[in-house]
């Protein structure tokens, strides 16, 4: 008997110079909606400063680190927090969805609509040549941003209550993405990206 369906396999999206892959819906014993919730309730979030042109702004959503090794973008360095027993539950399910390792998780929260993530790529030397970088979405569907830095193609994927994304190969060398700021009516949401920190 087949022990897999559709819906618990990452689809793979096709994309020039890079690897992406689509999971509607992580698998877990958790509904989204609580695992939103406690997202929320539970992660010491952080509010950083950003330096634009020299001038100093608040980051546009909230952020936190957790896992097993320090990280630094943009200027912020962040010292790990433990994984949260919820952040267990999850990472293990996105292991298993994607037969990738990984062993530390950068969480963003998004309150509304007018916070957003400008458009970057996770090419931190720590990460490897080659990251594996796993996104899991939770609350308020968002628009997924991707911009070929050489073509300029621009790629947009939905990123819905539960799902998972997989970027992989050569993406984060080719590709910038982000999420951009939308009405500020949009519900809240949580996205977890798990990395692996060589
Ligand atoms: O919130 C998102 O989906 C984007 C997260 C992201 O780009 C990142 O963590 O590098």
């Amino acid at each position: 008997m087949d022990l897999f369906t559709s819906s618990t396999i990452l689809a793979p999206i096709p994309v020039a110079d890079g690897e992406l892959s689509f999971l509607e819906q992580l698998p877990l014993a958790l509904p989204n909606d609580e695992v939103l919730a406690r997202l929320i309730a539970e992660t010491a979030w952080r509010s950083d400063t950003i330096t634009v042109w020299g001038k100093q702004y608040p980051q546009p959503r909230l952020t936190a680190w957790h896992g097993e090794a320090a990280y630094a973008y943009s200027g912020i360095k962040f010292e790990p927090l433990p994984f949260t027993p919820l952040q267990q539950v999850l990472r293990a399910a996105v292991e298993a969805a994607s037969g990738r390792r990984f062993n530390s998780v950068l969480l963003n929260y998004y309150r509304d609509g007018r916070d957003s993530m400008g458009m970057h790529s996770d090419n931190e030397p720590e990460l490897g040549p080659e990251p594996a970088i796993a996104s899991v979405s939770f609350g308020a569907a968002r628009t997924f941003v991707l911009q070929h830095k050489a073509t300029k193609q621009r790629l947009r994927i939905a990123l819905t209550d539960g799902s998972l994304l997989l970027m992989a190969g050569r993406l984060q060398n080719n590709w910038l993405h982000g999420i951009h700021k939308i009405s500020r009516f949009a519900g809240p949401r949580v996205n977890l990206t798990f990395r692996y920190i060589g």
